[in-house]
């Protein structure tokens, strides 16, 4: 018998799952939720608002007191001897400040003692800015200037000076807090800094959670020089090496032996960011499948084409909206948030005062290209593309621009969404295979045909609900040899095999004009 162990720390809780690498079944999972179970942090949401504009922070021993909790209820759930290989990912762009003592603590975990209690005073910030922090917009112009302009930043990092990403972090802690920074020997993210105390040793950062720092050269998953200097002095000793893609980094130590059952000599693989993990918990991790999350707002993600070779720099968004970071199972994954997801769909429902099934229906009742009318619907600004608006852009008839039939609406919002969403990704050069939907507006058939029909591709609906532990368990028993990586993205990463779609038959297809029209309307609104 031998079990993988995929763990996920995420913004509001910490989840674990873990994997029969011979049975290829789930056979545990858990999660805290750290406002619920650790109340005394006063984080009812994982985080909380700093003194400034735009600063969001969490207490790093929230984590590992999280961390704590998760395993001693999957010790409940399964023999965690018989754990083999265990990986993780967690938030992406979240730092954790360490001084000098962090070195020899980190090495010499003492059982009796919890991980909050021994770490704490390691702390050189006792709190970490996480993902939803956008105090940076000055630190984000200080290191494009430095550059050479936002799109040089991005050619070499994947993204172009990013609020939340943890370069222009730094730069901010650097400036505001001289002494404290000084005092910094340590910079890990979270994800780094949960698979070092797993290992008792100061553990490498992952090409894939790595490239969201605006620190690492994507040509050759190493931090480039320049760009660490236009971030902060000094900076390159305070941040441990890159691993480019997912390799054992070290051995669980005692500490977690000793404490919930785990026995000797575990390899522990690089941790990596949450939508890297995911990407491979979804079984998209290699080239040819795309991800398309419908949530609050709309994501697209994929594993770019293989046709790069080694020490080439990977394809970036000439925009600059978009952002590359490592895949964890080699090469690079592209990624582009569309804020205008759920939101935009709700708010059109409403505005004809319909349910769901209604708007379903009326999807359904209307023609693929819809007779020419056209939606980017931006009721809130959106960031692909960069549009500073709060209606949506229109093209069509009088009776269209007039709102007077509200199917017209509702397709054209749903297929905006999607043209929008092949546009702008264009760059990615994806020729997806299968379209693999997820998020709660995926389940909606009306909706998942529109998304078939645009991108003329296959399309599934995803089952699983904890890609992102489960990635990580996928990549312990993969990388540690327990199991194939195919039988377990077989058996593993499911779809429902009752929701697969074809695409409709569309010639002429009306597609191919609409989205050279959405691209003029956008054109001329950027360039006003
Ligand atoms: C990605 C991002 C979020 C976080 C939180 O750039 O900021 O998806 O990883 O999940």
């Amino acid at each position: 018998m031998s079990y993988s162990l995929g763990l996920d720390c995420s913004t509001q809780s910490c989840s674990g799952l873990i994997i029969d690498t011979k049975k290829l079944e789930i056979i545990a999972s858990a999660s805290i939720n750290y406002g619920q179970q650790l109340p005394s942090y006063e984080a009812p949401n994982g985080f909380i608002l700093g003194q400034h504009d735009g600063e969001v922070l969490a207490d790093p021993m929230m984590w590992l007191d999280a961390l704590e909790m998760l395993l001693a209820q999957l010790a409940q759930q399964a023999d965690l001897g018989k754990v083999r290989a265990i990986s993780g990912a967690a938030q992406q762009h979240a730092s954790v400040y360490l001084n000098q003592l962090w070195f020899d603590r980190v090495a010499n975990l003492n059982y009796s003692a919890t991980l909050a209690n021994q770490l704490r005073p390691t702390l050189s910030r006792q709190l970490s800015p996480i993902w939803m922090d956008h105090s940076t917009a000055t630190e984000c112009q200080e290191i494009n200037l430095a550059i050479g302009g936002p799109i040089k930043v991005s050619q070499i990092s994947g993204s172009v000076a990013t609020e939340r990403f943890t370069g222009p972090q730094i730069r901010r802690f650097a400036k505001l807090q001289p002494q404290a920074y000084q005092n910094t020997a340590r910079i890990h993210l979270l994800s780094s800094f949960i698979a070092s105390i797993l290992c008792a040793k100061d553990a490498p950062i992952d090409s894939g959670d790595g490239a969201g720092m605006n620190l690492l050269n994507l040509t050759n998953f190493d931090w480039h020089p320049e760009l660490l200097d236009a971030t902060a002095p000094r900076l390159r000793q305070k941040l441990p090496p890159v691993v480019p893609d997912a390799q054992q980094i070290g051995s669980l130590c005692p500490y977690f032996q000793q404490r919930f059952g785990f026995a000797a000599n575990v390899p522990v693989i690089a941790f990596t960011g949450d939508n890297p993990a995911s990407l491979v918990g979804m079984g998209a991790g290699q080239p040819g499948q795309v991800v398309i999350s419908l949530g609050t707002s709309d994501t697209l993600f994929a594993a770019s084409p293989a046709t790069q070779s080694p020490n080439t720099s990977p394809l970036t968004d000439p925009a600059g909206n978009g952002h590359v970071f490592g895949n964890p199972l080699g090469g690079t994954l592209t990624l582009q948030c569309f804020t205008n997801g759920s939101l935009a769909r709700e708010a059109i429902r409403d505005q004809f005062n319909m349910d769901w099934e209604s708007f379903s229906l009326a999807l359904e009742s209307t023609p693929p290209g819809n007779q020419g009318c056209l939606m980017l619907p931006t009721f809130t600004h959106e960031t692909s593309p960069k549009l500073l608006r709060t209606t949506p852009l229109l093209s069509g008839d009088n009776n269209f621009l007039n709102a007077s039939k509200p199917s017209s609406w509702i397709r054209a919002c749903i297929e905006g969404q999607f043209l929008n969403m092949r546009l702008q990704t264009s760059w990615m050069n994806l020729q997806p295979a299968t379209l693999k939907l997820t998020g709660g507006a995926a389940q909606n058939n009306a909706i998942a045909q529109v998304a078939a029909d645009i991108f003329q591709c296959p399309t599934e609906r995803i089952q699983i609900t904890n890609s992102v532990a489960l990635g990580s368990a996928i990549q312990a028993a993969h990388t540690s040899k327990l199991a194939p990586l195919q039988s377990l993205q077989i058996s593993l990463c499911k779809t429902n095999p009752h929701q697969a779609l074809s695409p409709s038959k569309l010639s002429p297809n009306p597609y191919t004009e609409l989205t050279q029209k959405l691209d003029h309307l956008i054109q001329n609104k950027l360039n006003l």
